[in-house]
């Protein structure tokens, strides 16, 4: 109530002022227990069940209301968006955090509900390119809050050298080609390995985000080129598909496995030495950082950063047992 009160008083300011309050000029001013902001994630996976328990935290450490649409059981903007706009028709909705699982196909019914007055902040995928900060189609959202993903792709394509002593054949497993997480991941990667005269780049398969395809694509990838040295699995069912595949091969140990994302399946692989370097990223963090700027921005008009950027941990063999690097584990 105190605070609904100072924030009475700072915005009859700056009305006075003829300041102009709130850039999406549809976001009243509004107490905290008024306050509504909607976490919509990309698919039921263990990543944005881990983004929603950040997201709750600092919705209750903030007092606010905090809604969780229903996660989508597939991939894609055929299954995301009716689900948005029928959560949105509820009503109170005051900012969406989403994970776009298109960097175009999200931009329209985004940006409908941006013109009706609700503030948009991306997370873990972007629209566009993502630069929020030039003039465009998709520049509406307030702030892309999530992973490095290019960074992230380099840093794995130059550990998987290693792993093959920089020589022989390496493969990609990835979900779709138009989400920019996944796409970035790839492109980083094929920077990395490029730099590497002695290894070759056999194939990326695209999955659709669905685990037995990933397993049937890294067999048959396996079956064509047996000499295989090495695989990247750039997300969750990507990594969980393709190191299954190389374990019914019996391939085990024979090929190199980078994984991106540290479910406790792919943790326990890699105790079973069944992985060799799995990617952490940073959902907690990631929905904790969007609710704090979402409500920032809503009470008090702070300018949001067009790009939040949290950091990766890598877990390997030498380091899976520490305890320090418990909490990054999706739990
Ligand atoms: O890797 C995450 C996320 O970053 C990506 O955008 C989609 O896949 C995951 O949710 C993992 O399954």
């Amino acid at each position: 109530m105190k605070k609904g009160f100072i924030l009475l008083a700072s915005l009859m300011l700056l009305v006075i002022a003829g300041a102009p309050l709130f850039a999406n000029g549809g976001t009243d001013a509004a107490t905290d227990e008024e306050i509504t902001i909607l976490f919509m994630p990309g698919i039921a996976d263990p990543f944005y069940y881990m983004m929603e328990k950040g997201v709750r935290a600092k919705g209750e450490e903030l007092g606010i209301n905090i809604v969780v649409a229903e996660f989508p059981k597939s991939w894609g903007p055929e299954a995301q968006v009716p689900i948005l706009e029928a959560t949105v028709a509820r009503g109170g909705v005051d900012m969406v955090l989403i994970a776009p699982t298109s960097v175009d196909a999200l931009i329209t019914p985004l940006k409908k509900l941006y013109d009706q007055g609700i503030e948009i902040i991306t997370v873990d995928t972007y629209l566009g390119d993502g630069d929020y900060s030039k003039s465009s189609e998709y520049s509406f959202p307030l702030s892309y809050i999530g992973s490095d993903n290019e960074k992230g792709g380099r840093e794995i394509a130059e550990e998987l050298a290693k792993l093959i002593g920089e020589q022989g054949k390496v493969y990609v497993n990835t979900t779709n080609p138009d989400v920019s997480s996944v796409a970035g991941r790839v492109k980083g990667f094929k920077e990395g390995i490029a730099k590497y005269p002695n290894i070759e780049l056999v194939g990326v398969d695209f999955n659709l985000d669905v685990q037995q395809k990933a397993t049937d694509q890294t067999l048959a990838a396996l079956q064509k080129d047996p000499d295989i040295a090495g695989i990247f699995a750039t997300n969750v069912f990507s990594s969980q598909g393709a190191y299954q595949a190389v374990v019914n091969a019996g391939l085990t140990g024979a090929v190199k496995i980078a994984t991106w994302d540290a479910t406790v399946d792919m943790i326990a692989a890699l105790k079973k030495g069944e992985v060799d370097l799995v990617l952490a990223q940073k959902p907690y963090e990631i929905g904790y950082l969007a609710v704090e700027w979402g409500y920032k921005f809503l009470t008090d008009g702070t300018e949001v950063p067009k790009a939040v950027i949290p950091g990766f941990e890598y877990f390997t063999q030498a380091n899976v047992d520490d305890p320090a690097k418990d909490e990054f584990i999706y739990k």
